[in-house]
């Protein structure tokens, strides 16, 4: 009330301090943080989805330890991330209801299908690589919880990265039919792992405020940008073409300019009408109802454990 609570929060934001959970922090910080910390944690659980899809038909044995790690690593992801969220007072049911019913944001990128292994090595190569893009900064994010938990986050996320890497360039030195299969499904997911960064500048309700908080170090089209100038030489290394025609080096702005994205295609699958939206959520849905009983069995133990300790 004295306002020395919010003098002590502008000053650690202005020293680059950290954000602990104990301190005082303005109300609508909170919730900025709960709404992308809990979006980020449902895209991680979500995220399994796609891939998850094709760890029974994996090529080789090889090829399947590695993609149920990798979806381990997802589910770990968002464990960490539901943990930084509920440190701001926003109970985990709360939020896994809200996905569950549809109510709350995942990243857009999880909303198309997967119909051939090549998608799991464009989902590495081009998703995992657009998360890292956009998540090392996060490292930095003025809230402690969640910048702490986004430092092992990037390190998984870069490994995973490579793998998807190694799938294409496997892909892309084997015979014409697999080479094709690489490029059709670069095809279809380069678009979308750009848009996973979000609204250009100009139409980003939230980037300035998060910003001026911290939570966020660059705009979503900075880091658009800094994303397409690393890809052109990756995708130089494997030998396919990104599917935009527009795409080409500038001297004067020393990067590479690029063609406009399908902001409608955004929009539509933002409102729930994208290829896998229904799907997914009802997974979900499904999923989280047939762990009833462990919870159940949990909550008995804990319960148990208790009781017997007080005796
Ligand atoms: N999808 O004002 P802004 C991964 C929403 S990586 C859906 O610019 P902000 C790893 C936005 O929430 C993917 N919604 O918002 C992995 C806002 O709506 P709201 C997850 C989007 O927050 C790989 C509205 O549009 N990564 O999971 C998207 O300043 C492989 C206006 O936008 C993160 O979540 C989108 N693409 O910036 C896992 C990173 N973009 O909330 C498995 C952390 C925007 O007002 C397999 N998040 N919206 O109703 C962030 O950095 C930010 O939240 C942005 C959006 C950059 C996503």
């Amino acid at each position: 009330p004295d306002g020395s609570g919010q003098r002590r929060f502008d000053e650690l934001i202005a020293t680059d301090s950290r954000i602990e959970p104990s301190d005082w922090m303005p109300a609508a910080y909170r919730k900025t943080l709960v709404r992308q910390i809990s979006q980020h944690a449902n895209s991680e659980i979500i995220g399994m989805q796609p891939e998850g899809n094709w760890i029974t038909r994996a090529p080789s044995l090889k090829r399947k330890a590695i993609l149920m790690a990798k979806v381990q690593d997802e589910a770990g992801h968002g464990l960490y991330l539901y943990s930084a969220a509920q440190t701001l007072g926003t109970d985990r049911d709360t939020m896994f209801e809200n996905l569950i019913t549809g109510k709350a944001k995942y990243s857009s990128i999880f909303n198309y299908t997967t119909p051939t292994w090549a998608d799991m090595g464009s989902i590495g190569w081009l998703v995992d690589g657009a998360a890292i893009c956009n998540q090392v900064p996060l490292c930095r994010a003025s809230y402690g919880p969640y910048g702490r938990a986004m430092v092992r986050i990037c390190k998984e996320e870069s490994f995973h990265q490579r793998q998807g890497f190694e799938i294409l360039l496997e892909l892309m030195r084997g015979t014409p039919a697999q080479q094709q299969m690489a490029q059709e499904s670069v095809n279809r997911w380069y678009a979308p792992a750009l848009m996973m960064f979000g609204p250009p500048d100009a139409d980003s309700p939230n980037s300035q405020q998060s910003m001026a908080w911290k939570i966020k170090r660059f705009s979503n089209d900075e880091l658009r940008q800094r994303f397409v100038d690393m890809l052109v030489p990756q995708a130089e290394i494997l030998g396919v073409t990104l599917p935009d025609p527009d795409l080409k080096w500038n001297e004067e702005r020393g990067h590479y300019d690029f063609g406009e994205l399908d902001w409608a295609e955004f929009t539509e699958v933002l409102a729930g009408r994208g290829p896998a939206n229904a799907i997914r959520v009802s997974r979900r849905r499904t999923a989280h109802e047939n762990g009833e009983w462990v919870r159940a069995a949990a909550r008995a133990y804990a319960d148990k454990q208790s009781a017997d300790g007080q005796s």
